[in-house]
């Protein structure tokens, strides 16, 4: 989608420090990392958000699997990790295409901010 930041890393219009790359999905390092490892996993389709995933679409399955796969990569997936994805300005979204932060190494607290 045109003037999607991540649709232009899918591109590589913009550099991103890119970690994994497949046929429907990225992952990349986030630019303001909030944790020793903060990746983001996005479709390589765009969808505005979580709410607007067609039932029956295979991408968020697909993004699960990935995220594991990372996180024992990134020797996150003994100690713990999260995965997170913000819907709504309110729960903190800032860019409009779906994706999925993978943050570890370090403590969380609970709940979030
Ligand atoms: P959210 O607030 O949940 O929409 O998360 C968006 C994240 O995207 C935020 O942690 C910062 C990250 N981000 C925004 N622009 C860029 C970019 O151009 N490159 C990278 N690597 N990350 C970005």
């Amino acid at each position: 989608m045109e003037d999607c930041i991540f649709c232009k890393i899918c591109g590589k219009e913009i550099p991103a420090e890119i970690v994994h790359e497949d046929e429907k999905a990225i992952a990349f390092k986030d630019i303001d990392p909030q944790a020793p490892v903060h990746l983001l996993i996005i479709p390589t389709k765009h969808y505005d958000g979580i709410m607007n995933v067609p039932a029956g679409n295979d991408i968020v399955a697909h993004i699960h699997t990935l995220a594991i796969k990372l996180a024992l990569r990134f020797g996150i997936a003994d100690t713990g990790f999260r995965i997170v994805t913000n819907c709504g300005s309110q729960a903190g979204q800032s860019v409009n295409h779906l994706h999925f932060h993978l943050l570890g190494g370090r403590s969380f607290k609970w709940p979030p901010g």
